[in-house]
């Protein structure tokens, strides 16, 4: 049974925040086209949405010809509606793109030459720019380009047939070609365990380094934030999030939410007071630590990946089968502890 209404006596999360940070939810489908409670939950306590699937390339670039935002405009008229801030993930990523746009021919055999797809993905990056100028402000340009190997550019050892057709300049391309296209959004390089795996945090240091060196037209570092309730230490969330902040770029929190598990655990375990007061604790420490960042001008927002915990992309993953309950609500919409805790003074 889920509430039939929401908590009206709860504060609005976003409201609470409004002086340090836009506070975000990732929007499923379900949750857009049905008004049951985790849309009345969105509209209460986020002033910020991103699609979790619909803006995807692989739902818009139905073929060469074919950019369909019908979609898409379902999204973005109803953020409008509401007057939310809109964030757009993703334009480029070796995930989620057409398969054809990496091929000559229709069987997906023979591999595009680096012509073919820049002018594709140019061509893309323009018309989606060009389409949502009026209603996004911040754009995912390029969607996990760190290896979680070599720290570096991923290859087609990591899935990516970027680096391989394009060349390895082709990150500074999409930025240089988002920037022409609309010289006043905000672009976002995003990727996941940023904070959380040293080697990774210094190859997307230096890399992003590097392309404010060439002048390439950057403006964030989004981290994901995928985190679990026992790791990253908060202390070196703070050192990640001050690290970009000095070089000079915004930081965004992008896909936030606490896994109960540790990645490589495989057991469900039994989801107690005591662990949701763990979570709880855990949310909390990391929204101070996120205000005092916010404080210094280094984090802009705070987006979480989902809303009730019934619905995270965590059931299933990286055990399939196994739920989890990473989020502020519970399966029925009603708040947890980690919510009261990141509201209460
Ligand atoms: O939450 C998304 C899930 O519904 C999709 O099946 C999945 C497909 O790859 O993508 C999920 O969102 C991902 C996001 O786009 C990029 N960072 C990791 C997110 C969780 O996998």
């Amino acid at each position: 049974m889920f509430f039939s209404k929401i908590q009206k006596s709860l504060v609005s999360l976003c409201d609470y925040y409004k002086d340090y940070f836009s506070v975000g939810t990732a929007l499923s489908r379900w949750t857009l086209f049905n008004k049951g409670i985790e849309q009345k939950l969105a509209l209460k306590h986020f002033n910020e949405f991103v699609a979790e699937n619909l803006t995807k390339p692989m739902f818009i670039y139905k073929d060469e010809n074919t950019i369909d935002f019908t979609e898409a405009d379902k999204y973005l008229k109803f953020c409008k509606k509401y007057n939310k801030k809109i964030r757009w993930h993703t334009l480029v990523w070796h995930a989620q793109m057409p398969k054809w746009i990496y091929y000559q021919d229709k069987e997906c055999k023979e591999l595009a030459t680096k012509e073919m797809l820049e002018a594709r993905i140019k061509k893309y990056i323009f018309a989606v720019m060009e389409h949502t100028k009026d209603y996004v402000s911040s754009y995912d340009v390029v969607n996990e380009p760190i290896s979680d190997k070599t720290y570096k550019l991923r290859t087609e050892e990591d899935h990516s047939l970027w680096q391989k057709i394009l060349g390895p300049d082709y990150v500074e391309k999409m930025f240089t070609w988002a920037h022409e296209a609309n010289p006043n959004a905000e672009l976002v390089i995003n990727d996941y365990n940023i904070e959380s795996t040293i080697g990774k945090r210094e190859g997307m240091y230096n890399f992003v380094k590097e392309m404010l060196a060439k002048n390439v037209p950057i403006s964030a570092v989004g981290l994901q934030m995928h985190i679990s309730v026992n790791d990253p230490p908060v202390e070196q969330i703070e050192e990640t999030i001050n690290m970009f902040g000095e070089l000079g770029l915004k930081v965004l929190v992008t896909e936030m939410d606490v896994s109960v598990y540790n990645f490589e655990d495989k057991e469900r375990i039994e989801y107690t007071t005591e662990l949701l007061e763990k979570q709880a604790q855990r949310y909390k420490e990391i929204f101070e630590c996120f205000k005092r960042c916010a404080k210094k001008g280094y984090l802009t927002d705070v987006v979480l990946w989902g809303i009730m915990d019934n619905r995270s992309w965590k059931n299933d993953f990286p055990v399939p089968g196994r739920t989890d309950i990473p989020l502020l609500f519970d399966g029925k919409g009603k708040a947890k502890p980690s919510f009261y805790s990141i509201t209460e003074e």
